[in-house]
């Protein structure tokens, strides 16, 4: 099921599910803090490979103890590279473009305390998980070309919908559309040239026929130059699709949120507790005035290329921002409350057996998690590794995509 359901569900489904994790229930409508100060200094963050090389640019410059001083910086930017790639825990045969995440108990969700959370990450809960490979970035539309090479797989987005399949996602008795909007498409963000109300999606969200993964803005666009971008406009069954051809699979929400903490104890960020910076943005998240006024500051206006920040305490890039990514859970809505009641910790949990929302009954929702480039605080803080979020599995978004996991015992693609 695809397409036309995002069309005649638009105005039920979309209202409630992207205008973020329940912002009512913060009983905000408008930016309350609207970010739209000078930027003073600005220079996009680099990884610490990247620093290295800056540092080692300017030696020329500086004076003996200076150079001495950049000399041990590099030395320590190394060291600390390096677990990034052959941590000591790790189980031998590292696969290509994967980072050992090492497992352990932590808490999952957010405390009340913090401003920026929503209902669906409490209460709080303490969660263990084995360890597990991820992959250090998201999936780029050059690996996704890869898997669609090899196996001719046509993506939900591009496939023409069946009227008979989106009807049992939509409430009985929705009448047939005509078949001129029956087509192929996906939802792309086309920002108004103005402010408006943020209680209504619409405003900001297109449905685009012939819009996909290779024509990420419609059938006009296309991914040339994007290679080393997150791939978009794939639903839950794409992203599968493609885990299942690399041997991998989605990860379960709780390994997702374990590994966006890096190894920080309950930090509110993936990068520790200091605030999202305009000045120099550890993520790439809406900068300027949401949804009509792209600052552009850090270069972006939609998704960057996979590595463009620094990476978090496990070598993962991205966790925050860019692209929401899909998880293989079922979304249930009471998930943790649920868990409230059960001995702690909660071991491995997969998830819940069945979806669950009563704002979207009649359609079927995986976790998506992360965040994305359209992020601000005014509307939506889910690019905190607790966030979390519905999306329908069979809806692909220009700002929705994934990443994959392995277990370290061979042949493991559940
Ligand atoms: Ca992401």
């Amino acid at each position: 099921m695809s397409g036309y359901v995002r069309v005649i569900d638009l105005l039920l489904r979309l209202r409630r599910s992207l205008i973020g994790p329940y912002p009512m229930l913060r009983g905000q409508g408008f930016c309350e803090k609207p970010l739209s100060g000078p930027l003073v200094g600005f220079a996009r963050p680099q990884s610490v490979g990247h620093s290295v090389f800056r540092l080692n640019t300017g030696l020329s410059h500086t004076r003996f103890t200076d150079r001495v001083g950049v000399f041990i910086i590099a030395v320590v930017s190394v060291i600390m590279a390096a677990p990034y790639a052959t941590r000591a825990d790790s189980p031998k045969g590292q696969p290509p473009g994967m980072v050992w995440i090492p497992g352990g108990v932590f808490t999952m969700g957010s405390p009340d305390s913090d401003a920026l959370s929503y209902e669906v990450e409490k209460p709080a809960h303490q969660v263990k998980v084995d360890g597990f490979w991820m992959d250090e970035t998201e999936v780029t539309n050059a690996q996704f070309a890869a898997f669609i090479k090899a196996t001719g797989y046509i993506t939900y987005a591009e496939r023409k919908p069946k009227w008979e399949e989106l009807k049992r996602q939509l409430p009985p008795g929705t009448p047939k559309p005509p078949d001129e909007v029956l087509q192929a498409g996906s939802l792309v963000f086309a920002p108004p040239n103005h402010a408006v109300p943020l209680d209504d999606i619409n405003a900001w969200w297109s449905w685009v026929i012939g819009a996909d993964w290779r024509h990420p803005e419609g059938p006009s666009s296309n991914i040339r130059g994007r290679e080393n971008h997150p791939v978009v406009h794939v639903c839950w069954e794409d992203a599968a699709a493609f885990s299942r051809w690399a041997g991998k699979r989605l990860p379960k929400e709780a390994e997702w949120e374990f590994a966006a903490r890096g190894g920080l104890k309950s930090a509110t960020f993936t990068w520790g507790n200091q605030p999202f910076s305009e000045a120099k943005p550890q993520a790439n998240i809406w900068q300027g005035d949401f949804p009509h006024r792209n600052s552009k500051a850090d270069g972006f206006a939609r998704t960057a290329p996979v590595k463009s920040y620094p990476p978090n305490g496990y070598g993962l890039y991205d966790m925050a921002g860019n692209v929401w990514e899909w998880c293989g859970d079922w979304w249930r809505v009471d998930l943790y409350r649920q868990r409230a009641g059960q001995a702690a910790p909660v071991v491995n949990p997969v998830g819940p057996s069945r979806y669950f929302d009563p704002r979207s009954p009649h359609e079927l929702q995986r976790v998506t998690r992360g965040g994305s480039f359209l992020c601000h605080d005014c509307y939506c803080a889910a690019y905190r590794p607790a966030g979390r979020r519905g999306t329908a599995y069979d809806t692909g978004l220009s700002h929705t995509g994934f990443r994959c996991v392995k277990k370290a015992k061979k042949g493991n693609t559940d």
